[in-house]
């Protein structure tokens, strides 16, 4: 089936640079997506954009570019509950991919262990308005205690202004919840606002709540590195990932977020990308956590230590 890209759609950005930070050895790419091919594996009826084709082999490719080991695939909405791109993606990655999938009240126990077995470890459940429809609280929750036995977590994406109304409904949650980019703060607003002080209060006081420190170019004001090659960008969103990364140091993970669906203005080099990590992770110690031993406990809790 052939599809027509949402107007004004950026696709990813082509020959990204070599990052100067030498990840470390095992690093996780925690937070990316497959987009089709959409011949391939078309997109869903309910989406709400249609991105360009992403496919596994140009994810992996950026993989080994930007030096992570393993990444972990997270379902996105132009692929409403049709989880084949990402199971094949998983499939192919010889185990160095897990996947996280979007799934529907009803869904039978035997398909939920085929995507245990294709390496699936959670499920998303998203509430940014623009990007899905409303699901029933009640459907989540069903589904929530489904999937607790297979020791999976929960991934959930929301706006920042959105969390007093959330709080009751993940705070009720039985498994690990991972929130998508620090739970969209609008950085603009101080780190110890009121904004993000409810979301540092929600870490604080759930053991179970972790954070992706992830997509400093979605969440920046400041913008995107200068063209004279500045490339500390994204200063603005330092102080908020850092509070994170220094807060919760067990509770952290990173992800490039490529292809990065929805971005209007601006594409980022995902070597840059790369880059932001030790902004906002600063010591060896930290960087380690972030991006080797918080992602493995998680995904690959079999080859942990
Ligand atoms: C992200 C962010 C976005 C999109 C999705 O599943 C998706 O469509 O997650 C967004 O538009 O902010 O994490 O990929």
């Amino acid at each position: 089936m052939n599809f027509e890209k949402t107007p004004g759609w950026l696709d990813w950005y082509a020959g990204p640079s070599r990052p100067r930070f030498e990840l470390p050895p095992g690093a996780v790419d925690a937070h990316c997506h497959v987009f089709g091919p959409g011949a391939e594996f078309p997109f869903a009826p309910e989406r709400k954009y249609t991105p360009c084709d992403a496919g596994k082999a140009q994810l992996y490719a950026l993989r080994d570019h930007l030096g992570f080991a393993r990444n972990v695939v997270v379902q996105a909405t132009c692929h409403g509950a049709d989880n084949r791109a990402m199971v094949d993606a998983c499939r192919a990655s010889g185990g160095r991919a897990r996947g996280v999938a979007t799934v529907r009240r009803g869904i039978a126990d035997a398909e939920l262990q085929a995507l245990h077995d294709a390496g699936v470890r959670g499920v998303r459940f998203n509430f940014v308005r623009r990007l899905v429809d409303f699901t029933p609280r009640d459907e989540l929750m069903e589904i929530a205690a489904r999937i607790a036995p297979l020791g999976w977590h929960v991934v959930v994406y929301f706006e920042a202004v959105d969390l007093p109304e959330l709080w009751d409904f993940f705070t009720a949650l039985p498994t690990t919840v991972v929130v998508d980019h620090m739970g969209r703060p609008d950085v603009s607003l101080p780190v110890d606002g009121p904004q993000f002080g409810l979301f540092v209060k929600l870490m604080r006081e759930h053991p179970n709540v972790w954070s992706k420190v992830s997509c400093p170019e979605r969440l920046s004001v400041a913008g995107p590195p200068a063209l004279d090659g500045e490339r500390a960008a994204y200063r603005d969103v330092v102080p908020f990932a850092r509070r994170l990364v220094e807060g919760f140091p067990d509770r952290v993970l990173w992800g490039t977020d490529w292809p990065h669906p929805n971005l209007k203005h601006h594409m980022p080099d995902d070597g840059l990308l790369v880059d932001f990590i030790p902004h906002i992770a600063v010591t060896p110690e930290l960087q380690t956590r972030l991006l080797v031993t918080n992602p493995m406990r998680l995904y690959w809790p079999e080859e942990s230590r």
